[in-house]
């Protein structure tokens, strides 16, 4: 251990070397001369390596949102490794991928009837950009090759992802990315929406940004445009009231397909399996991973309308009809761990839980309206973000500082710079809720 003497940690557990590891998304150098490792959890609490018990206020990463630690989940994986370990589904497959497919796109709108597979959220996205183009070429309009994201988009780290992405930090290093993409205006407008729970009631007009790439681009070189119905890695940007049915009419208006990137928003986070049954919009195509296997075992999945699939399964040639895939696209023993995390969503009622939720969500969160530094809260279902004040000269330091605090009060908070984003696990009680807020409350006032 180079950065760090083991001795002056003082922790109860260490690991032998922090060099070795690149950790991903990280401060590197920060956070080894100050580590904080996480060895235990359990429905919504983590324990750390100096036995301290902190509650989870972001379900890992958005993603882990029946709890952790579900018994039912890891006895599944364990009898599948028992059965079957791994099989490639390349011209091949195994029962249980296809028994949790077809279980699986019953909790989705129609017509999103068919899943592809995948490992991550990041390949979710890829795939669902590849397939709209592919589409495009099979149908006779291959010159629909434009993809479309929005500013603050965030779909993964992939080329695909960070190319349809619109946080300049995530793209800025990494060269010219894909071609042919262009971004709609993001729909944060802190001035005219700050403080209002739930769906904010100006900026419908955002929408119809897509107008105007019509009008610069043509439609006929437009093939897909993907957003987050809420994006999430931007700090919690809710669509305003109307703004994605007015999106769906102009995707449908001029032939371009319409991607939702629900990574995190599906299976439950909104109160509903998915943004688009919490909304009543549909999208053609579904970007999904996180919360599917409730962080287990990485797994993603794409849904995908009938009209794209059967345009696929009808040509004539009946070869492979979309050549792409990943050597764990539906493994055993994700699947396995999808069943056990859907018989628990389905018998505790988890998928729809939030909506329940909502009303004491949002009276707790809108306690920090008039705290000292806050600039805007928004809030839907589990779902929210406290924004504060950039401290002059020291952007993000505020933010930091407000997680550390909750973190010596019992609460693990993410902050991106300076938003404080929560994403609790489904199963937390409004107790529980009005705890984290407290402790959300007190570390605000404390931090200057
Ligand atoms: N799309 C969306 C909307 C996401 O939120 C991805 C795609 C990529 O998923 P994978 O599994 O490849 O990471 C995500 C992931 C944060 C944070 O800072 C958010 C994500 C990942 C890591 C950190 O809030 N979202
Ligand atoms: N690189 C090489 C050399 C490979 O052979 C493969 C898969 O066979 C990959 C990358 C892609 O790996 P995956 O299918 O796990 O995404």
């Amino acid at each position: 251990m180079s950065t760090t003497d083991k001795k002056t940690l003082g922790h109860n557990r260490v690991p032998n070397d922090l060099e070795s590891y690149w950790m991903p998304f990280s401060a590197n150098r920060k956070f080894k001369q100050d580590p904080r490792f996480i060895v235990s959890a359990r429905g919504m609490y983590y324990t750390d390596s100096n036995d301290k018990q902190v509650m989870d206020g972001s379900a890992g990463l958005w993603c882990v949102n029946a709890g952790h630690y579900r018994e039912e989940i890891n006895q599944a994986i364990a009898k599948q490794l028992e059965q079957l370990d791994f099989a490639h589904s390349f011209n091949a497959g195994h029962p249980l991928a296809f028994d949790y497919a077809s279980r699986l796109v019953k909790h989705f709108p129609d017509p999103l009837n068919h899943v592809f597979f995948t490992n991550s959220g990041s390949e979710s996205v890829d795939t669902a950009l590849k397939i709209a183009l592919s589409y495009h070429k099979l149908r006779g309009e291959g010159s629909r090759q434009r993809l479309i994201g929005r500013e603050k988009g965030y779909h993964g780290m992939g080329f695909g992802g960070i190319s349809v992405g619109g946080l300049m930090k995530n793209r800025s290093s990494f060269g010219m990315l894909l071609p042919g993409t262009d971004h709609l205006r993001h729909t944060l407008d802190i001035e005219r929406n700050a403080f209002s729970a739930g769906l904010p009631a100006h900026g419908i007009e955002f929408a119809d940004d897509l107008t105007r790439l019509v009008e610069l681009h043509g439609a006929d070189n437009i093939a897909a445009v993907i957003v987050e119905p809420i994006a999430g890695a931007a700090g919690v940007i809710l669509p305003p009231q109307g703004y994605l049915q007015r999106l769906r009419e102009l995707c449908t208006q001029h032939g371009i397909l319409l991607i939702f990137d629900e990574v995190i928003t599906a299976f439950g986070r909104l109160g509903a399996s998915c943004a688009a049954n919490r909304f009543g919009v549909v999208p053609d195509i579904m970007a999904t991973a996180k919360g599917i296997t409730n962080a287990t075992v990485p797994m993603g999945a794409v849904f995908v309308s009938d009209a794209i699939f059967d345009t696929f399964m009808g040509v004539e040639d009946q070869g492979i009809e979309l050549s792409h895939g990943y050597t764990y696209s539906g493994h055993p023993l994700a699947c396995a761990a999808g069943m056990a995390t859907l018989d628990i969503y389905e018998r505790e009622g988890l998928l729809d839980r939030a909506a329940g939720l909502e009303q004491h969500w949002n009276e707790n969160a809108m306690r920090l309206q008039g705290q000292p530094n806050v600039i805007d809260v928004r809030c839907h279902a589990l779902i929210g973000a406290i924004e504060l004040a950039p401290r002059p000269g020291a952007p993000m330091a505020r933010g930091a500082e407000v997680a550390k605090r909750c973190y010596e009060l019992g609460l693990w908070s993410r902050n991106i710079g300076d938003m404080i984003v929560m994403s609790p696990p489904l199963i937390i009680s409004e107790a529980e809720i009005t705890r984290m807020f407290d402790i959300i409350c007190k570390a605000v006032a404390a931090t200057p």
